[in-house]
């Protein structure tokens, strides 16, 4: 048992690996990444970390994706092992994720609020903010997509939060700490109106 368990929490920390990329040709990027889910004290950390062990369970598993291209962002949420029937609260936050769930700061924001810790409905909603929440299904899986007309800005999006109940206001279940990947530099220097001159004899 305890072996069993060891093992797993070191394929855990092997595969807790993803990938992204810029392509300046295509004027794209992406970030895939998964991982297990373990507790702040786990002796390999991961990065995904549960702070509520029974909504989100030691060695439940997530998986995030983003594709970028001028104009829409798509990300993507699949979780297996969360609690049958639990409705979560899912969106994308500022900072990785720490041992403690403040860590991960507030909603990434595509007009930011200048009001922060953001509370205007104005500001944080599912259009100008990202959201995936889910209910896990009777097996416990769950999976959830969001698409957007904007980008991310570079290094401002960097983690997933799992709250307790949908929408902008539950309590930090788990966080997930993954590297959104903002579009390429030409791709953003293209993307405004005042870019396209600007663009001419490169
Ligand atoms: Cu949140």
């Amino acid at each position: 048992m305890v072996a069993g368990m060891l093992a797993g929490a070191v394929a855990a920390a092997v595969l807790a690996a993803g990938g992204g990329a810029a392509d300046v040709a295509t004027g794209s990027s992406w970030t895939r990444a998964e991982a297990w889910f373990a507790p702040p004290s786990a002796f390999i950390p991961s990065p995904a970390v549960t702070y509520d062990m029974s909504l989100v369970p030691a060695a439940s598993w997530i998986e995030v994706e983003q594709h970028s291209v001028e104009g829409a962002t798509n990300v993507t949420l699949k979780v297996r092992g969360m609690k049958p029937g639990h409705a979560y609260g899912v969106h994308v936050h500022q900072k990785p994720c720490g041992a403690k769930p403040e860590a991960a700061g507030g909603h990434y924001q595509h007009r930011v609020d200048p009001v922060q810790p953001s509370k205007d409905p104005a500001y944080a909603n599912a259009e100008n903010e990202v959201w995936l929440d889910f209910t896990a299904g009777a097996d416990g899986s769950g999976s959830a997509s969001a698409r957007h007309a904007w980008g991310f800005r570079p290094g401002e999006a960097a983690s997933v939060v799992l709250h307790d109940e949908p929408g902008g206001a539950g309590d930090r279940a788990a966080c997930f700490t993954v590297p959104f990947a903002a579009l390429p530099e030409a791709a953003q220097q293209s993307g405004g109106a005042e870019g396209v001159e600007g663009a001419q004899g490169a």
